[in-house]
């Protein structure tokens, strides 16, 4: 059956990814399986990213954005698959419709063949969500997708997560609110290989950009991009849809990035050790140590 719904999948049939994909969501499904049966990754790269995350605050405006972005990629011919982390946001409580209504693209009958829009509910997910994110992704790109476009609000250490297996992050921002930048958001400022300031229609807009760039100013090597773009206005959308398509990864961000997925997947070897439920239950009766536990699940033990 799944062999059936992959096959339909490749050809481009929505239902069958859908299907798919919740497979791999709840668990039902290993993406080493579904890779298997699809026969190895299609899409080679050529060069350019595959992959890359759209995050920032709630409400910064990355649905927006994400819309003026697509309808610009699609007209160019390339076919972009979207997966929105947790739309149901506590700002708009449930946002899927909302999303729905922001996303216009997917209405237009020219473009939208070319586009494929996803959310990922966290709250119902089994399974660590980068870890089904980045499975998530794997799959879209083996179907033949070319780029695969990760939305999540920049808060929090899942999201972050989710934020950093993509090959380039983009971080939205919004206009200033007179706080500078606070020690959160230079951390994921630190991720960043391009920046876009969103709302530059309000005041304050470039005002921030200028204290962006005055604190890329201090590292090393090139300071990534910063734009200003209003989605609302359509103005800087097309800008920014040229600078993202080609964009490089900002030597800077690097460390940032490995820093996490070094720790999502140092966490995800944990979760999916077979060893796991028997090492807890030791542990709990105080039969065995917290570093004998790590060695087992590490393969260190040869016993
Ligand atoms: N003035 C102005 N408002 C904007 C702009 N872009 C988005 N908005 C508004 O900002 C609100 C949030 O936009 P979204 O695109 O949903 O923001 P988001 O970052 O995706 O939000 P979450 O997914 O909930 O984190 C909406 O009411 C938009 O109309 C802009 O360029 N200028
Ligand atoms: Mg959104």
């Amino acid at each position: 059956m799944t062999s059936e719904f992959l096959e339909q999948a490749k050809l481009g049939d929505r239902r069958s990814l859908a299907r798919i994909l919740s497979a791999l969501e709840n668990g039902t499904l290993h993406i080493n399986d579904a890779i298997e049966i699809i026969g190895g990754p299609s899409n080679s790269g050529k060069g350019h990213w595959q992959t890359l995350a759209i995050t920032g605050a709630p409400g910064v405006g990355k649905s927006c954005l994400l819309d003026g972005l697509l309808r610009q990629w699609a007209k160019k011919g390339v076919r972009v698959a979207v997966l929105a982390v947790d739309p149901t946001s506590p700002r708009t409580g449930g946002a899927l419709l909302g999303d729905r209504v922001r996303m216009t693209v997917v209405d237009d009958v020219e473009l939208n063949d070319l586009i494929y829009l996803r959310s990922v509910a966290t709250r119902k997910a089994s399974g660590s969500v980068p870890f089904i994110v980045e499975d998530m992704t794997k799959l879209l790109l083996a179907l033949g997708w070319q780029r695969v476009i990760i939305e999540t609000v920049g808060a929090g250490q899942s999201e972050v997560r989710c934020a950093a297996i993509a090959d380039r992050i983009v971080v939205v921002e919004g206009p200033a609110r007179g706080d500078g930048i606070q020690a959160e958001k230079a951390g994921l400022l630190e991720l960043a290989d391009a920046v876009l300031v969103n709302k530059s229609d309000l005041p304050g807009a470039e005002l921030h950009a200028d204290e962006i760039r005055e604190s890329f100013e201090l590292g090393v090597g090139n300071a990534p991009p910063v734009l200003l773009t209003s989605a609302v206005e359509n103005t800087g959308i097309l800008e920014a849809a040229e600078l993202l398509l080609a964009l490089s990864s900002s030597g800077r961000s690097q460390r940032a990035r490995w820093r996490e997925r070094l720790l999502s997947h140092h966490e995800r070897k944990i979760l999916e050790s077979p060893q796991l439920e028997e090492l807890l239950e030791k542990l709990a009766k105080g039969s065995i140590l917290l570093d004998e536990a790590l060695q087992v699940i590490s393969g260190g033990c040869d016993e």
